[in-house]
């Protein structure tokens, strides 16, 4: 099988994990029969401070034909996040439909949990996170700029349309797993969306007998992430929740740079897209340390979503085995000292043929 393949290394550190992850995406593929073909697009904040903008005016309309996306980060010390993020990731997700996220979360044998007692294993959950509305939806305004009485609104906005599908998908997963889905709201404080958000899934919960349903308030499930990780299997959550507590749920499983995720266009109209949960990491970025591993991951769900879980399970397996090994080269973020080139030289050294 061939696939067409859009990638967009973005900014900072995400050009340096697209690029080394690539070999390792083609061996797999060789050893699977699958031919990726890679269309690159330079997009980003290096375009926008020499166009003024992130990418072109037909930029989403150029990825549609794709099979897939890869994306590194996005980010820049001399732009504000709120332009880069607005310029690139938010149209894509929100114009291909790409309403759901997923982002697993686990405690690789082999890698330290800042948590207490925690080994290999003993986390593993899976967070679907709202994609492309409720606190992301570029709703509000600005008045009376630099006054006293200066004021901002930022609206959220829920349709029944994207709650239901943000949380069918996970209560299909939780089906498919250990069959717990934690719903997490702060319906208490957030009166109109988040009411709705609860009343659905309780809705949805009636299709789904067989899940056990339980609900937290996000203060009271970002607690819960640090003191009973165990007692997560699948989560469920909107926009800004989701991603907020998937850093919590990046760095109790060890490291930001082992985070994948996958921006889902469940109804198979337009292209998902696949990044690492961490950002472009100016600070590191150009020396040549960042962990490609959350990118590599990320490959893994691209193909899963390809429907190759043969390829999948090649690339998460030489991933386990390196982590499992101490004598393996790891990047600094993991307490080791080597760079990117050497961990992926590394995986491909695994790679059975
Ligand atoms: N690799 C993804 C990336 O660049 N993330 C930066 C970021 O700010 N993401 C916000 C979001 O995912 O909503």
């Amino acid at each position: 099988m061939s696939y067409e393949i859009a990638l967009i290394p973005g900014d900072g550190i995400g050009n340096t994990v697209v690029d080394a992850s690539l070999p390792l995406l083609d061996a797999v593929g060789d050893r699977e029969g699958i031919t990726l073909e890679y269309t690159e697009f330079d997009w980003g904040s290096e375009r926008y401070l020499e166009q003024g903008s992130m990418m072109p005016d037909d930029g989403v309309d150029r990825l549609r034909p794709h099979d897939a996306i890869l994306l590194g980060a996005v980010g820049h010390p001399d732009i504000p996040d709120h332009v880069t993020l607005r310029g690139l990731m938010l149209p894509i997700r929100k114009r291909l439909n790409q309403q759901v996220c997923k982002r697993p979360s686990i405690l690789y044998e082999g890698v330290e949990s800042p948590l207490r007692g925690y080994e290999g294993g003993d986390i593993d959950f899976v967070v679907f996170r709202e994609n492309t509305e409720g606190e992301y939806a570029d709703v509000g305004g600005r008045e009376h700029r630099g006054f006293d009485h200066e004021l901002a609104i930022q609206s959220a906005v829920f349709t029944r349309e994207g709650t239901e599908t943000v949380v069918r998908a996970a209560f299909e997963a939780a089906r498919e797993r250990d069959g717990k889905l934690t719903n997490v709201t702060k319906s208490n404080a957030q009166a109109y969306g988040m009411v709705l958000w609860d009343e659905i899934v309780a809705e949805l919960s009636e299709e789904y007998p067989d899940v056990e349903v339980e609900r937290l308030l996000v203060d009271a499930a970002a607690m819960d992430f640090i003191r009973r990780p165990e007692a997560f299997d699948v989560v469920v959550a909107s926009n800004l929740f989701g991603d907020i507590l998937t850093d919590v749920g990046a760095i109790i499983a060890g490291s930001m740079g082992l985070a994948p995720s996958a921006n889902l266009c469940v109804d198979g109209d337009a292209p998902s897209m696949f990044e690492p949960v961490h950002g472009s990491a100016p600070d590191i970025a150009g020396q040549g340390i960042a962990n490609p591993l959350a990118t590599v991951l990320s490959g893994a769900m691209l193909f899963d979503e390809l429907g190759e879980p043969a390829a999948a399970g090649r690339l998460r397996r030489v991933v386990r085995e390196q982590l499992a090994d101490p004598n393996a080269p790891r990047t600094p973020d993991l307490g080791g000292d080597s760079g990117t080139e050497a961990v992926v030289a590394d995986l491909l050294d695994r790679l059975e043929d």
